[in-house]
């Protein structure tokens, strides 16, 4: 098949446009009506291609979900939206806008320095209203998720890979007795077979009924979850996005030693999540184990700036397993599930992750294979939220605002 870019860029232009809502964009129409934090990072990064004064006016929004403490939530709640459970009066955060009460990926200072310097003429001026605030965050971070240098998450909804096998063991310890009853909107939107099952979103519920009766206090929090996780792929994410601050802060001329230290204490921690198995895993920090999971998220690392040989020969062996890209689980794990959302698919973001870093890395060839699998999906099933490793069949929202924004920056 021949693809017609100039076609696929149209496309992806209009899917930016028509998931606007007025200075946010939503993941998708109806399944997600509100601004998540990394998606929005993404659409800020795809609407720089054709509208850079669109992509900051995203990233200003984003921030104004940004709370005292420094957190920038996972999701924003601008205006009222049916069609999505939980909403704002089931996180019981008091303020304005209305927020979720956990974080994302932080992927923002990557992309925002991306957008930077591809007009640093007009990113100038807009950087400097932001880069304060990036520092207020991953301080946050640094402060209440840093647990032994890996970055603990609180909920999975947290890691951005929701029902990932990663954190299968610890939400056991989660007591889902009494959540009550309640009515999920996802599986009316999209087939339930590729979405979280009820035991999940029990968890996903209890957990955060405790974070609400907690105040979302970060100290109760800490002390008292059951769940608490070192996510792999949030700690080479932030690691990556403190590098990128860095380069920020010596251009803005900034004081930097304080981001140095954050860089160090999460290069340590990037040691703790070697699995002695032979590959990057995530660890339950409430009982010391490895998860056990070779997930999309163990090949971060060259994003994260961290070579690994052993990482390579695992990520060809992945790829030789199936027709597409790499899968958010290893095919060979038992557990793997083709459409299953993040326990098999491929999701077209962290492709183009972990094709940046191996493309910096001098991985080219690798790199491009996953561009190229990536470009692939897209020209022959849609701008889908995510796709089978094996035959490429289209899963989840359509039109989906992060596939369009890889296609323009990255993939197309
Ligand atoms: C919960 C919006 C978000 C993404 C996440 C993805 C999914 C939400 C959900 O959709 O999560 O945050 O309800 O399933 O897992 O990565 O940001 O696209």
């Amino acid at each position: 098949m021949t693809i017609n870019n100039d076609k696929l860029d149209r496309q992806a232009r209009r899917i930016l446009r028509n998931n606007d809502r007025g200075g946010y964009t939503v993941p998708t129409s109806g399944l997600y009506p509100y601004q998540w934090n990394w998606d929005s990072c993404f659409a800020a990064w795809g609407f720089s291609v054709f509208d850079v004064k669109r992509a900051w006016f995203e990233i200003h929004t984003l921030f104004t979900g940004q709370w005292d403490t420094g957190m920038v939530p996972h999701i924003i709640f601008h205006k009222r939206a049916d069609g999505y459970f939980p909403g704002p009066d089931v996180w019981g955060v008091d303020r304005i806008p209305h927020t979720s009460g956990i974080t994302q990926p932080p992927v923002a200072a990557t992309l925002i320095r991306s957008i930077y310097e591809a007009d640093k003429r007009y990113g100038r001026v807009h950087i400097d209203l932001v880069y304060g605030r990036l520092v207020s965050w991953h301080r946050w971070f640094m402060k209440n998720r840093v647990d032994n240098g890996m970055v603990a998450i609180t909920h999975p909804w947290e890691s951005g890979r929701d029902n990932a096998v990663d954190w299968d063991a610890a939400m056991q310890a989660v007591d889902p007795t009494g959540v009550g009853e309640y009515v999920r909107r996802d599986t009316s939107h999209v087939d339930p077979e590729m979405r979280p099952k009820k035991a999940d979103y029990d968890r996903y519920l209890a957990m955060l009924y405790y974070g609400r009766e907690a105040h979302w206090d970060e100290t109760t929090i800490r002390k008292g979850s059951p769940f608490r996780v070192g996510d792999v792929g949030m700690t080479f994410i932030l690691l990556r996005a403190c590098r990128d601050l860095l380069h920020m802060a010596s251009e803005l001329d900034h004081l930097t030693h304080e981001i140095e230290g954050w860089i160090a204490e999460l290069e340590e921690g990037v040691k703790r999540h070697w699995n002695p198995d032979g590959y990057y895993d995530s660890v339950d920090l409430r009982t010391g184990k490895f998860t056990g999971s070779l997930s999309s998220a163990s090949f971060l690392c060259w994003y994260a700036g961290i070579d690994s040989p052993e990482m390579k020969v695992k990520l060809e062996e992945v790829l030789s397993k199936v027709n597409f890209a790499v899968p958010s689980l290893d095919p060979q794990d038992e557990r793997f599930e083709p459409l299953r959302y993040w326990r098999g698919p491929v999701w077209g973001i962290v492709n183009t992750l972990i094709g940046i870093g191996l493309d910096e890395s001098g991985h080219t060839l690798l790199s491009e294979r996953l561009r190229k699998d990536t470009q692939k999906l897209i020209a022959e099933h849609g701008f889908y939220e995510y796709f089978s490793p094996t035959d490429g069949t289209p899963a989840g929202g359509d039109s989906f605002t992060w596939t369009a924004a890889i296609w323009l920056t990255w993939a197309g």
